[in-house]
């Protein structure tokens, strides 16, 4: 990653972690709280709390519906949020962004919609070793129901996807590419302009899950040119409950609707019924509406602190950690990929992951361990498991020296 910072910027890790009042908790009697399990979900700043409170107090309404006035101060709050999405990841227009209640749900969606429609028996779906079980688990059950195939992309030893290995497995019946943009465990970032130029030389489209991605970098789905691009709110400071799934309009108008319901038709009869047009043909339902809105506060949040500062501050504790870890002879580091975020995956290979995992805890640190949901992963690189430490915007570098000193006490 560029760690250059293109301007001076006013944020301090600590004006950072001022926005976060949940930081300044104490646990476990009077240990400070060390929060490193972002990928897993992050906490949230006081600009998403104040929305949700205002909502409920000033808005709680129904979207779509009514013509009162809390309904259209609800309707117009939610639909603030979808521009607000569709600037953030650089989308054409706010009808490609539908919102789920997950990257998870996200990601089923294209499987279900489009893959009833558009998968045929040989067909192929191409997939990697580092795919999180959210997009392995779909295909599977669409490649079953279909006679479809699932083929992988394998990773190298420093957790890098293979591509001439990719290369070799596209062909003409390949329909989709679903890939990770970061890896959850390994924080290794694909190169997905490449692999979306490859896949559409052989006309497959290709899904992006960016759930890891969309904390740590900027994403232009114009410039990746992706057709699907799936993302959680709860990864990047927003409220849990809330998914993104961007899909282009063109190919969105092709799918069948995924779930019926309330607020995706036009019109119904008992014989029959006509669809609501995008995005509303994919959000059956009453949707999060106090989540979706309060998204917004974190989407700027974001912004206002900037990617430059973000990106930069991640990759020296990123780099940081590495310098530290390695100095310890007793601890194997899992993530090794040159261009990574966030991600500080280990094996302490005389411990077990759960006892280090609580043992941490004890001090105040939380980390995850075990499979971390990427079991084919774990078992490609030869571990049960890992101990995880993964790095949000109000990290800090004492926080960093205080995780490595905790592990190197508990080799001692
Ligand atoms: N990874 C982790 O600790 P949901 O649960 O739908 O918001 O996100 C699923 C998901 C999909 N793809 C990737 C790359 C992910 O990392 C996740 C969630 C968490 O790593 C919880 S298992």
């Amino acid at each position: 990653m560029n760690t250059q910072l293109l301007h001076p910027h006013p944020w301090t890790p600590q004006l950072v972690r001022q926005q976060f009042p949940s930081l300044e908790q104490r646990i476990h009697g009077n240990k400070s709280l060390v929060y490193l399990d972002n990928a897993a979900t992050t906490q949230k700043p006081q600009a998403v709390l104040d929305a949700l409170v205002a909502y409920y107090h000033t808005s709680d309404a129904n979207v779509h519906r009514a013509i009162h006035a809390l309904a259209e101060r609800a309707t117009n709050a939610l639909e603030e949020t979808r521009k607000a999405v569709q600037q953030f990841i650089h989308a054409q227009e706010t009808a490609e962004i539908i919102f789920t209640s997950g990257t998870t749900a996200s990601i089923n969606l294209v499987a279900s919609s489009y893959g009833q429609r558009f998968i045929q028996a040989g067909d192929q779906i191409i997939i990697s070793e580092m795919e999180h079980h959210a997009n392995i688990v779909p295909w599977q059950l669409l490649c079953e129901a279909k006679g479809a195939h699932l083929r992988v992309i394998p990773i190298d030893d420093h957790g890098e996807l293979i591509m001439t290995e990719f290369e070799k497995l596209l062909d003409p019946k390949t329909k989709l590419v679903a890939i990770t943009y970061v890896s959850n465990n390994l924080g290794t970032v694909n190169p997905i302009p490449k692999i979306v130029q490859q896949a559409h030389a052989v006309g497959a489209l290709v899904l992006v899950d960016a759930a890891q991605a969309a904390p740590h970098m900027p994403i232009h789905v114009q410039n990746l040119d992706c057709d699907f691009l799936a993302f959680s709110a709860h990864k990047m400071y927003g409220p849990t409950g809330v998914g993104v799934l961007y899909g282009k309009r063109a190919i969105l108008e092709s799918m069948p609707p995924y779930q019926g319901g309330g607020e995706m038709i036009k019109k119904v009869t008992l014989s029959t019924s006509t669809y609501n047009e995008l995005p509303y043909k994919f959000e059956a339902g009453t949707p999060n509406i106090a989540n979706i809105i309060a998204f917004r506060a974190a989407l700027e949040l974001i912004q206002t602190i900037g990617w430059d500062y973000i990106i930069q501050h991640e990759q020296r504790l990123l780099e940081y950690a590495d310098r530290l870890l390695r100095q310890l002879d007793q601890v194997h580091l899992i993530s090794t990929a040159p261009n990574r975020v966030g991600i500080i995956a280990l094996n302490i290979p005389t411990m077990n992951n759960l006892d280090v995992g609580m043992l941490l805890d004890a001090q105040g640190l939380a980390v995850r361990t075990g499979h971390g949901c990427a079991q084919p992963l774990m078992e490609r690189l030869g571990i049960e498991g890992i101990v995880r430490a993964s790095i949000g915007i109000y990290n800090t570098q004492e926080e960093i020296a205080y995780l490595v000193e905790k592990i190197a006490q508990l080799i001692r």
